[in-house]
């Protein structure tokens, strides 16, 4: 049924898959590296729906959990059709279904989640449909959320993140707004700490940070209004924007203008990409971490920023929302992903759209 080696959700490594057949005739998967059971749907959907890894990486309450949920929110009951009307998704098993469910129920509720327990987390397993940019639209999407400390050390980042490993992308969650408050070190020094922690990890992991692309998104955007600079990023027709703007602006708004409103697609992520340029600048700038930046750019086959808001605004002092979460540019970070693992056409599309972009701001100066 499966020949040739399988990416196991479990340990991350590519494996023959052992298959034993119980007195009932059901059949059994299992890892030959870790022997955990594999489950049957993903198995067979492999070909038709790659996996695709996402994980993310940062300190304790930097957002982390709660950018997954409200992803998952955005799953369940947001308008994801609105933009990818073909779009729908397929747990793979029991916990990722009721994952899923129980995190969309309590963002709906006015709750948020419980700091996540440090063990090797289990990935959530999603087939999705409907996807812009990957191959027939499908992949199966492997999502790994880390616990409290697992990135305070290298020891700690092995033992309890080691899915970074073998990730072609990974996301650094940054709280900026949380570390003013909390201010142990300086942005900067928080920022460096994360990335060398990383680094140090992952080379004592064997594993090379230089096969990976770096997206950094700074997360609780809502309360960093105040503070992003309202200069248009781009000047021109196409992007007359600004980081303030584009963070107070509707999930994916205001591209209707150059974008049919049923196609996030290419012209969007080409906006991605400028985007990400000026808070390149901002982050050396402005939160003068251009160690960071320097380093960063060393150390991985690319890197690229993004911001979100995925609550939309603070919660109240017991912890509670306010209102129905409101997120921000909540699907930036994932379309980064998706862009990533975009088929070759795909990809060229996107980079016409760039180049369009930047000739049509520099024909407009
Ligand atoms: N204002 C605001 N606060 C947020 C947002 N996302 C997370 N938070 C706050 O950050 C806390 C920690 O988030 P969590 O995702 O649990 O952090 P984790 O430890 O990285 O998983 C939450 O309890 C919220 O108070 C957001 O989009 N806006
Ligand atoms: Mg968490
Ligand atoms: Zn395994």
């Amino acid at each position: 049924m499966f020949s040739g080696k399988r990416l196991c959700p479990y340990c991350l490594e590519d494996v023959f898959i052992n298959r034993t057949v119980n007195e009932d005739k059901t059949l059994n998967f299992s890892c030959r590296n870790c022997q955990s059971a594999i489950d049957p749907l993903y198995l067979k959907s492999y070909k038709e729906y790659p996996p695709v890894v996402l994980n993310v990486v940062g300190f304790r309450a930097h957002g982390k959990t709660v950018f997954l949920s409200a992803l998952f929110y955005a799953f369940r009951l947001f308008k994801l059709n609105r933009y990818w009307p073909q779009f729908s998704y397929l747990p793979v098993n029991h916990s990722s279904q009721k994952l899923i469910l129980d995190n969309a129920r309590m963002l709906q509720e006015g709750s948020l989640p419980e700091p996540t327990q440090q063990i090797f987390p289990e990935p959530t397993m999603i087939l999705a449909d409907g996807l812009p940019f990957v191959k027939n639209g499908k992949a199966t999407l492997l999502i790994y959320d880390a616990a409290g400390e697992s990135f305070e050390a290298p020891e700690e980042m092995i033992t309890y993140a080691g899915f970074v490993k073998r990730a072609d992308t990974v996301f650094f969650l940054i709280n900026i707004p949380r570390i003013r408050t909390t201010n142990e070190l300086d942005i900067a020094s928080e920022m460096d700490k994360l990335l060398s922690t990383y680094i140090q990890g992952m080379t004592t992991m064997d594993a090379r940070t230089k096969k990976q692309r770096l997206l950094v998104i700074f997360t609780c955007a809502d309360e960093m209004i105040p503070e992003l600079p309202d200069h248009d990023v781009f000047p021109g027709p196409y992007l007359d924007v600004s980081l303030k703007s584009y963070i107070t602006q509707d999930a994916i708004a205001n591209t209707e203008a150059i974008v049919p409103l049923f196609n996030i697609g290419s012209e969007y992520v080409a906006r991605m990409h400028v985007i990400s340029n000026a808070l390149e600048s901002y982050t050396t700038n402005k939160l003068q971490a251009k160690n960071f930046v320097l380093t960063a750019n060393k150390h991985f086959e690319s890197v690229e920023y993004s911001i979100i808001s995925a609550l939309g605004f603070s919660p109240q002092g017991d912890g509670m929302l306010p209102a129905t979460i409101d997120s921000k540019r909540l699907l930036d970070p994932f379309l980064w992903l998706l862009q990533y693992s975009a088929t070759f056409g795909n990809r060229n599309k996107i980079n016409r759209a760039i180049k369009k972009l930047r000739n049509a701001s520099r024909n407009h100066r």
